[in-house]
């Protein structure tokens, strides 16, 4: 389908944010304001908004550790979030989950998740309701090329197949399981490859090509809503920065050669270019956004750290449904 200049340009906004969010995020951490664990999401931009620009708002998503890509690229609230990191009442989860744990249902967000591979049955659950409901809802899985060696993966993918769920799978491949390389723990060059286990589609595209991942991810939802069943897609990217962010200096095992490689391969740059040659924007109009993006994320800084801690005595509000 063609995209029109207002989604396309759209998708740019969503990017640059997801970038400006984590490098605040990131500035923030090692400014010891933001308590906990930080895992930046810089590089993969375009998976999550490729994807998450082909669904609607009340289709559902499950995300990782490194969730806030998905999160904004799904229509969470930036003040939201960034309070949420910094440990504040304000937050998502009234300061108690942090990075790690932002869910927002109002917009299809399931929520990240600390445990690997955790996303992934949520999701399929989340696809037969949607099967369930009769309508045509989708749900969607991220998860790591690590995460893709999980049990939780195989029974995933085995269960949507034969219910023919409406859910699309989608491996981010950034090479590293936080210090283990792809190279020395996947079976497979390609983590796509593994559909033919479970006889749905798979297929692997340029990670940092936001078209690309669309493209893929349009086709797959359309087939999930048609009643064709699920999706393995993996998209080949590359994360910027070490697994996490840590106080004090912990070696990153990546050959430094390959990390330089990111940046000389930006998902938001290339997209940038291709917008400008193609007329769809001026150089003043997209600067226009990124302007209007770092406003909005400092506004959401500004938001974090006006809002209270959470109450001591708060310590056990929230905790169970009600
Ligand atoms: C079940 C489980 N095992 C191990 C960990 C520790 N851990 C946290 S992130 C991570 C690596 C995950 O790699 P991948 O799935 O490729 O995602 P990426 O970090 O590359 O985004 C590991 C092993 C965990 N949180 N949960």
């Amino acid at each position: 389908m063609a995209l029109e200049p207002a989604q396309l340009l759209e998708m740019y906004r969503k990017m640059v944010t997801i970038r400006t969010f984590d490098q605040k995020a990131v500035e923030e951490f090692h400014a010891g304001n933001i308590p906990g664990v930080v895992h930046a999401y810089i590089g993969q931009e375009a998976v999550a908004v490729g994807v998450c620009s082909a669904l609607r708002r009340e289709d559902r998503i499950t995300s990782t550790h490194r969730g806030h890509g998905h999160t904004i690229a799904k229509g969470a609230d930036l003040k939201l979030m960034m309070a949420e990191l910094f440990g504040r009442s304000n937050g998502y989860c009234h300061g108690k989950g942090g990075s790690m744990h932002i869910a927002d249902f109002s917009v299809g967000m399931l929520g990240a998740n600390g445990i690997v591979g955790a996303g992934m049955p949520i999701a399929t659950g989340a696809a037969l309701a949607a099967q369930l409901e009769g309508g045509d809802g989708v749900a969607v899985a991220f998860f790591g090329d690590g995460a893709s060696n999980e049990g939780s993966f195989h029974g995933s993918l085995n269960l949507a197949s034969i219910w023919k769920l409406p859910a699309i799978y989608v491996c981010e491949n950034n090479r590293w399981a936080s210090g283990n390389s792809a190279a020395d723990t996947l079976s497979v060059e390609d983590v796509s490859v593994r559909s033919v286990s479970y006889n749905m589609p798979g297929l692997t595209v340029d990670g940092t090509d936001v078209l690309a991942v669309y493209e893929a991810a349009e086709q797959a939802v359309r087939r999930a809503r048609n009643g064709e069943g699920p999706t393995l897609l993996e998209c080949k990217t590359y994360r910027w920065r070490a697994h996490s962010e840590s106080r004090g200096n912990p070696a990153d095992p990546r050959p430094a050669e390959e990390v330089a490689l990111g940046p000389q391969n930006d998902p938001i740059a290339g997209f940038s270019t291709r917008l400008i040659d193609q007329g769809v924007a001026s150089k003043d109009d997209l600067e226009r956004i990124d302007q209007e993006v770092a406003t909005a994320v400092e506004e959401a800084t500004t938001f974090a750290k006006d809002s209270p801690l959470p109450k001591p005595e708060d310590a056990l509000l929230d905790v169970f449904a009600p």
